[in-house]
């Protein structure tokens, strides 16, 4: 059996539209109500009104990326428990409207993080990009977090105080809007909020931050079972500590942790490549071996690294991931299970009528069909080769 192509769509204001879409070839849609502040409550009405304009295009909604979680229950303040209830009633309204897998991640403050949105490929493309020497630049400079220095060697330190000089002020406001991106379509952080919610984590180390998932986890993952969805928690991107964050899903050993702490089916991984493969120690073929069946949506994306720990996102099939040996220990997991595991051809290239336009930063309509065109071959070739109808 094969993987389900899906394609993710930020909602009725992104630029590559469900008809655009419907080109891809793909069978179901990644979505989520990003009109609803995080924590709060999805309504079945709110709920179903997304799934009618969805339904009327020829979709069906698949995935649910993503849940957000609100900052309290990571941090276990404030009204944590109330959002954690709320947690629940959503995820018990989403099932009732049979919407199955819902994504969420755990990193604190920021979702993805980059400092480039247009790197430029040899072959004229766009693609992300994420530099240690500007994280600091804006880490030491922008944000002046106290003890920042403690977080770089000496060379990237060094690095960033010369680019620090001969930076303009446009430059820096650039740099600190896209390293502050977030989710397309929600509220942006300003600086100001950063540092505060930054401050937050002062005293959440990792062991404090892995209690704080546990517990979530052991609240919500029962109801999922009861309800029948299957939660899929996403790797921090990049798998690192960033702005002196803990960072707790990162690793084989992090998804050891989260999988046999609570050791509940429903509890499982959104298994994204190119998250996982920007750390040069990170083995995806065997983490897939381990993680097995508790994966429950795919993010396929490719990265590569330089001798620094930078690294920008490379074509689906080159860069520094054996996308042959991942794909062909998903479809080895795939073949154990009764329904199909959704993947989808995470980010894509800027190229060609996607130069002219102004799409979410790594969702572009061409760059992405080139990606799941890639992906699609590669699969249709390892199932025929192995006799996986
Ligand atoms: C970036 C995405 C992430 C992802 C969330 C999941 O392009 O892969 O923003 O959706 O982290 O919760």
């Amino acid at each position: 059996m094969k993987l389900k192509q899906t394609w993710r769509w930020f909602g009725p204001n992104d630029p590559v539209t469900l008809s655009d879409i419907k080109q891809a070839g793909v069978q179901g849609i990644v979505t989520a109500l990003h009109h609803i502040p995080h924590g709060e409550v999805w309504t079945v009405e709110e709920i179903q009104k997304r799934q009618l304009e969805l339904n009327t295009a020829g979709f069906t909604w698949d995935v649910v990326e993503s849940v957000t979680i609100h900052e309290d229950i990571k941090t276990r303040t404030g009204k944590y428990q109330q959002y954690i209830d709320y947690y629940k009633t959503t995820l018990r309204n989403l099932a009732a409207c049979g919407i199955r897998i819902v994504t969420y991640n755990f990193m604190p403050v920021n979702d993805w993080t980059r400092t480039q949105l247009d790197y430029v490929m040899p072959d004229g493309s766009k693609a992300l990009y994420f530099n240690w020497f500007d994280l600091a630049v804006f880490d030491r400079y922008i944000l002046k977090r106290k003890n920042a220095e403690h977080s770089y060697s000496t060379k990237i330190l060094t690095e960033a105080e010369k680019r620090y000089q001969h930076y303009s002020p446009e430059q820096l406001d650039h740099l600190a809007h896209v390293i502050m991106f977030g989710i397309p379509g929600e509220k942006k952080s300003t600086v100001e909020e950063m540092r505060k919610r930054l401050a937050v984590y002062d005293d959440i180390n990792h062991p404090a931050l892995r209690e704080n998932l546990k517990y979530f986890l052991s609240e919500v993952a029962p109801v999922a079972q009861e309800c029948n969805i299957k939660l899929a928690i996403h790797p921090d991107d990049p798998p690192f500590d960033i702005l002196g964050l803990p960072r707790i899903v990162s690793t084989a050993d992090d998804f050891d942790f989260i999988l046999s702490s609570v050791p509940n089916p429903s509890n499982g991984v959104c298994f994204c490549t190119g998250s996982l493969g920007a750390r040069a120690s990170n083995n995806l073929p065997e983490m897939v071996r381990k993680i097995n069946d508790r994966i429950h949506f795919v993010h396929l994306r490719n990265t590569k690294r330089d001798e620094n720990g930078n690294f920008f996102e490379d074509d689906h099939l080159a860069g520094d991931t054996d996308m042959y040996a991942v794909m062909k220990e998903i479809l080895k997991v795939q073949q154990t299970q009764q329904d199909p595991i959704p993947f989808r051809p995470d980010h894509g290239h800027q190229m060609m009528d996607d130069l002219k336009k102004v799409t979410n930063p790594g969702y572009s309509g061409i760059g992405r069909m080139r990606g799941l065109a890639e992906l699609r071959g590669l699969e249709l070739g390892i199932c025929k080769a192995n006799g996986w109808e």
